[in-house]
């Protein structure tokens, strides 16, 4: 499987203390980047998390995020977290610290691969610790904080169509099951075709502390339909 990101929207918003205090942003496995930050009543974009053009400097670096594994950055065009080859692993971490309450990410991205070389998805973290690199969707299992994870490939037996949208929110001690699909530990998870789209899918994701909640929407575009655009709620529940 290879993915690309564009974007990653990272909205921001400012009330109250964070999830945790020390936790980081992540794509893992493949991603993406940009960002803004939301809230009903006030946004503020927090520029140390944004992820746009050009993606690296003239140190082949890039000044909010680290980049590492098989993660490749066009300078202008594109951030591809693996290549449509076996046992391929990359991942965006964010350098800083993300130390608000609330806040809101957006990230675009395309999943492309044949079923000869299936990947087994992405992830997108807010977690304790970064750059751990482990068994689930490239990163470390045991993890404290929330794990949103695109899944594209069925490990073991499920009701529903993949890809799958799951989300779970880990306490150190809980472990993901990859055999299952982390079906025993999810909070939250929707089907939606994602893979070998010619136009790029939207996600953002939503966690507003002092209403516990966390959402998870989906913008996905079908050309043939007169709106082309739909806004799925994939996910939208108190934590
Ligand atoms: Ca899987």
């Amino acid at each position: 499987m290879v993915m690309y990101c564009r974007t990653i929207l990272l909205s921001l918003i400012c009330l109250a203390l964070g999830f945790h205090r020390t936790v980081f942003f992540s794509l893992a496995q493949s991603q993406m980047g940009s960002a803004t930050a939301s809230n009903n009543e006030e946004l503020l974009p927090l520029s140390q998390f944004s992820l746009n053009p050009p993606y690296i400097d003239e140190y082949i670096s890039n000044r909010n995020w680290n980049f590492g594994g098989d993660a490749y950055m066009n300078v202008n065009e594109y951030i591809r977290l693996t290549q449509a080859l076996r046992d391929q692993r990359g991942f965006l971490w964010s350098k800083n610290l993300v130390n608000t309450d609330s806040w809101v990410v957006e990230f675009e991205f395309k999943l492309h691969g044949d079923s000869t070389t299936p990947g087994d998805g992405f992830a997108f973290w807010f977690a304790e610790k970064k750059e751990i690199e482990g068994k689930v969707f490239g990163s470390t299992d045991n993890f404290v904080g929330l794990g949103v994870f695109f899944d594209t490939y069925m490990n073991g037996p499920h009701p529903h169509s993949f890809p799958m949208i799951m989300a779970m929110v880990g306490d150190g001690k809980t472990p993901y099951d990859p055999s299952t699909d982390g079906r025993s530990s999810e909070i939250g998870s929707c089907t939606q075709s994602l893979r070998n789209k010619d136009w790029p899918t939207k996600a953002k994701v939503k966690y507003i502390r002092p209403r516990k909640l966390l959402q998870v929407l989906l913008y996905v575009f079908f050309p043939t339909l007169l709106l082309h655009l739909l806004t799925l709620i994939c996910l939208y529940r108190s934590i």
